[in-house]
């Protein structure tokens, strides 16, 4: 038991809370006069007490004789406010009312309260607005209940590595929980439904604990690799008066300077590089902030060598010369690799393929020496596997990578004559023109089936840029394989993109995008989104809370009326099994009856145009919505497409 409920001065609420169970169950049924009750079954059983007689009479009197001033939940909010902790996402529940309450009244809405229609959107909104805004918000939920529903939305997080702070209400005194909702929703350790996803956990047991454990909570999640963290909320703390608020203090929080590489590994990694013939550039997670990508731009000028991104952050220029994301026979070529925050290294260097059998083949030369470059091998965990396959290196630098890339430039510069100089420029010629031609190949595939219906991807794109691109634009999601915005939109700014959901789990991009855009609509920027039909059934109360927040955002339905993915991945079953691939759409798709997502979004407040099957008819639309995000609010527009 704690300090605070030894206490005598501890809360002379509960005391009197207490006694007055102990009294009105006195006053019903003395335990020792249960057995000398009357015999008449029915007069018997008036006189036992059913739980809603004694739940009436172990309500408080109306007259409280305590006055309350103060709770352990106001405490709570001004740590929150300490840390700069903007936006509180919930779904309400009682088992942190004392800390709701605390944050409408004692905080005057600070941070300010975002309401969700499910926990799973609360938890994908503040990853999408971490990764946007840079910084951490908190979403609470209900104990057990409201945990296991975030669950996959904290696992994306995890695996995406954002941080969230996640806060799950709690009543740990068994003696204090109501009967029925109370007990089923309670737990002894609620954060185990959490921990193999989150990089930490603790359920506080004082208020300076909590203070405490919120801090270094902050601090844990924001510290590369960041991630999700918990926080199990005593219901009593919070509610209760704060007993020695003289004796409370917050901690002092002190941001975590992420780790350079080792200064005699990165002049290795230089040399490599620089006597390299074709070196290569690869990296996922690596921008963290705006400096992210100039970092990884002046090595790249500097080397003048190919980059592919895997796009997990707003990592390098798309337009830029050197960028040959979408040139992947790169890896093949290249001498020397550096994998800089990369996730999934092995499947980046590997052909799979599980067409007829799952098999693989490297597409790395025999020889080719490999660096690596980043936090991936400062954690892991066992149960979920997101480090995937093992690939062999020749060079593993521990290190942030863009806490690293300067020194790494710096010690290339050292390395590099006049003669090098002139051999990069040539070799970075080569490549802008090889890039040169893979753009203006792909503005051709663009162009096939440009008037049919269904309307293509790539025109559905194509308009969506037209409309936005004068904008000061984010596109902060993405359909799946949906490449085409990669291949010819021009992001330059840190802020024009946000990656992907981490844990591949549907029901990220409608929520997560709402999320980035709220981190937007501070700095007036123009949010966009492109979303599946899948994707979008998951969570579409999401748009409520776009409409209640006036979130402005255009999100765009790729709707091929499937789960295309998995229509292809039974087609690739029977196809193996000569079976024929005519009843792939069982199961696979989303028809009979179609579903309206222009009329799902203005049921939930939000603008709907849709479905639009003619692409004559798309720009129009497309502008009507444009103009209602302008103002301020969400727009959805449902484009009727082709699965590719
Ligand atoms: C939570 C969850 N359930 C199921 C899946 C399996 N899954 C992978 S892709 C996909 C289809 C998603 O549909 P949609 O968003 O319309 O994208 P499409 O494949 O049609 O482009 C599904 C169901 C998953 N990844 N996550
Ligand atoms: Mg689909």
């Amino acid at each position: 038991m704690s300090k605070r409920r030894r206490s005598a001065d501890s809360s002379r609420r509960n005391f009197l809370k207490g006694a007055g169970v102990a009294g009105a169950a006195a006053a019903i049924v003395p335990p020792a006069t249960v057995n000398a009750l009357p015999a008449d079954p029915q007069i018997r059983k008036a006189a036992i007490p059913g739980p809603r007689q004694i739940a009436a009479e172990t309500m408080p009197p109306a007259a409280d004789p305590v006055n309350q001033t103060s709770s352990g939940g106001d405490f709570m909010v001004d740590v929150f406010n300490a840390l700069g902790i903007e936006y509180l996402a919930i779904n309400c529940a009682s088992s942190y009312r004392g800390l709701h309450e605390a944050v409408v009244n004692h905080g005057n809405n600070k941070p300010e309260i975002i309401t969700c229609v499910h926990e799973d959107i609360a938890v994908h909104l503040a990853q999408g607005y971490a990764k946007m805004s840079g910084r951490p918000m908190a979403m609470a939920c209900h104990g057990v209940v409201g945990l296991q529903h975030a669950t996959m939305a904290i696992y994306n997080s995890w695996c995406d590595r954002v941080p969230v702070i996640v806060l799950g209400g709690n009543i740990m005194e068994a003696d204090k929980r109501a009967p029925g909702a109370e007990w089923v929703h309670s737990g002894v350790d609620i954060g185990q439904i959490v921990r193999e996803f989150t990089k930490w956990d603790d359920q506080p047991a004082s208020l300076q604990h909590f203070a405490e454990s919120a801090v270094r909570a902050y601090k844990i999640a924001t510290t590369p690799p960041m991630g999700p963290v918990f926080l199990a909320l005593d219901a009593e703390l919070q509610e209760n008066p704060i007993p020695n608020a003289k004796g409370l203090r917050i901690p002092k929080f002190e941001p975590v300077t992420p780790p350079q590489g080792d200064s005699g590994a990165l002049a290795a990694a230089a040399k490599l590089l620089v006597e390299a013939q074709n070196p290569l550039i690869i990296c996922d997670r690596l921008a963290r902030t705006p400096a992210g990508m100039a970092n990884l731009v002046a090595l790249a000028e500097t080397l003048q060598c190919g980059v592919i991104d895997n796009v997990g952050r707003m990592n390098f220029p798309s337009r830029h010369p050197l960028n040959q994301s979408f040139r992947r026979g790169l890896i093949g070529q290249a001498d020397v690799i550096i994998a800089i925050e990369m996730n999934d290294l092995w499947g980046t260097l590997t052909h799979f393929s599980d067409r007829i059998v799952r098999q693989s083949r490297p597409s790395t030369k025999a020889d080719a020496k490999i660096i690596t470059l980043g936090v991936r091998d400062l954690y892991l965990k066992s149960n979920y596997q997101d480090f995937g396959r093992w690939q062999d290196v020749d060079l593993a630098i521990a290190g942030d990578g863009e806490a690293s890339l300067p020194a790494l430039t710096e010690a290339v510069k050292r390395l590099i004559d006049d003669g090098h100089k002139e051999i990069f420029a040539g070799r970075g010629q080569k490549l802008a023109k090889l890039r040169t031609a893979m753009v203006e190949q792909s503005k051709t595939d663009a162009t096939i089936g440009w008037d049919s219906s269904p309307i293509t991807t790539a025109r559905m794109c194509a308009e969506v840029y037209n409309q936005i691109k004068d904008e000061d634009w984010s596109l902060v999601g993405t359909a799946i394989r949906l490449t085409w915005p990669h291949r010819l939109w021009d992001f330059k700014k840190p802020n024009q993109w946000n990656g992907v959901s981490g844990g591949s789990g549907v029901g990220y991009n409608l929520p997560a995008s709402i999320g980035a855009a709220l981190a937007n609509k501070k700095r007036g920027g123009f949010t966009v989104a492109f979303g599946g039909d899948g994707d979008f059934m998951f969570n579409p109360g999401a748009l409520w809370t776009a409409a209640h927040h006036k979130i402005p955002i255009l999100y765009v339905v790729h709707n091929n009326r499937a789960y295309h993915q998995e229509v292809m991945h039974i087609q690739r079953m029977a196809d193996r099994h000569e079976r024929g691939i005519t009843r792939a759409g069982i199961g696979t798709t989303l028809t009979d009856p179609n579903i309206d997502y222009a009329t799902v979004a203005r049921g939930m407040g939000a603008h709907g145009e849709g479905p639009i099957t003619d692409p004559k008819d798309l720009a129009p639309a497309l502008a009507r919505a444009v103009a209602v995000v302008k103002s301020g609010a969400p727009a959805v527009v449902d484009v009727v497409t082709d699965p590719r």
